[in-house]
């Protein structure tokens, strides 16, 4: 404790804090519903708060279920390159898709939905899976003078990490709070994600440094 992160240039990005990524979910992630309180915690230092909502139509190319004879996990290959493929989570208006309802982040002021593209999915915040469709969301953060963003939320090395990647390759500064994340950790996905996170000059903190 405690830098001052009020600045006006700088935004919290909450990744997918939503129940289907909570234990019980669709696409549960060891923990997930641990980053809450942690997120609780911290959300009051900053004032300029950005989430992020995972929002999938049910017949969404990344569901193992809308691709016969695949299961959960495998990987195939899209127009745009490997994509591994999920079980059914977040599809767009279910509970599975709801924010969790305990984070108090009544101050956030946009939620960015993402991938709502039937044929393309998007772990990244910032850009589709495609890598050419953004979500408008570098746009507005340069729009709203934002330089610097920390990041937290589901999943460390999914939708987390592309996130970061993604705020660095927009010119941003990134910063992972690490404890306000949990990671799926699917072949070593884990331990890439922070070795590249770490290449692209993104920042990795805890906590208790904020
Ligand atoms: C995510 C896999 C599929 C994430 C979203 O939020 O990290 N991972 N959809
Ligand atoms: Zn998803």
């Amino acid at each position: 404790m405690t830098a001052l992160l009020i600045d006006s240039n700088t935004c919290l990005l909450i990744v997918d804090a939503q129940y289907g990524f909570m234990p019980g979910g669709g696409l549960p992630v060891a923990g997930g519903d641990a980053i809450v309180p942690v997120i609780n915690r911290i959300a009051p230092r900053f004032a300029n708060i950005v989430l992020t909502q995972d929002w999938h139509p049910a017949d969404h190319v990344s569901f193992a279920i809308n691709h016969p004879g695949k299961q959960p996990y495998e990987t195939i290959t899209l127009p745009y390159g490997e994509q591994v493929l999920w079980p059914k989570h977040c599809v767009q208006g279910t509970p599975d898709a709801a924010l969790h309802a305990e984070l108090q982040v009544a101050h956030a002021q946009l939620i960015i939905r993402k991938g709502f593209h039937q044929h393309v999915d998007s772990y990244s915040a910032f850009v589709e899976a495609d890598r050419r469709t953004s979500t408008g969301l570098a746009a507005y953060l340069q729009a709203r003078g934002i330089q610097h963003l920390y990041l937290c939320g589901l999943a460390t090395d999914y939708c987390v990490a592309w996130s970061a990647l993604d705020a660095r390759a927009a010119g941003f500064e990134a910063t992972v709070i690490e404890d306000a994340c949990r990671a799926i950790d699917l072949n070593g996905s884990l331990a890439k994600a922070w070795a590249d996170m770490a290449a692209a000059g993104v920042e990795r903190i805890t906590s208790d440094q904020i």
